[in-house]
């Protein structure tokens, strides 16, 4: 049965930076993700404290929303066939290190913070994640 969803992408700084984003692109599309809209910003770090309050109480929480909003970042809505697990899947482990051959954190990431890519961990996230950025 099918099983079209949407989830939201970001291709953070460190990837921006590097003019990634047409070579993440081409990734998304070869896994049959299309991107329905898409965005290129830069957010305040008020802005990124709230897109990443779930992580409010975590060590890491202050350097992870001076980090996103550090500079221009790109917002995509994609969508397929279990479009949130997919996304995971070819995004790779959150660490660089840990993430498998041929992700694109693998290819693209430089550490656990500058890791080139965010993506929503469930269908109910990816709802409030495409609202924050696309009202
Ligand atoms: P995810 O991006 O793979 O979903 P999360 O656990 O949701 O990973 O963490 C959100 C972001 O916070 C990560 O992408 C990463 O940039 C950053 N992060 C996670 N763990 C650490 C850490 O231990 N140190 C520094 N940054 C971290
Ligand atoms: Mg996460």
């Amino acid at each position: 049965m099918s099983n079209v969803e949407q989830t939201l992408s970001i291709i953070k700084p460190d990837a921006c930076e590097r003019n990634l984003s047409d070579k993440i692109k081409a990734i998304f599309s070869k896994n049959n993700l299309s991107i329905l809209k898409s965005k290129k910003l830069q957010i305040s770090k008020d802005e990124a404290a709230e897109f990443y309050k779930i992580h409010q109480s975590k060590p890491f929480y202050d350097q992870l929303c001076n980090y996103l909003s550090s500079g221009p970042i790109e917002v995509m809505i994609l969508e397929g066939e279990n479009a949130v697990t997919k996304n995971r899947d070819i995004m790779g482990a959150t660490d660089p290190k840990n993430a498998k051959d041929g992700t694109i954190r693998n290819l693209f990431g430089i550490s656990i913070d500058k890791n080139s890519v965010h993506g929503s961990d469930s269908v109910e996230n990816a709802k409030i994640e495409i609202k924050f950025f696309f009202k």
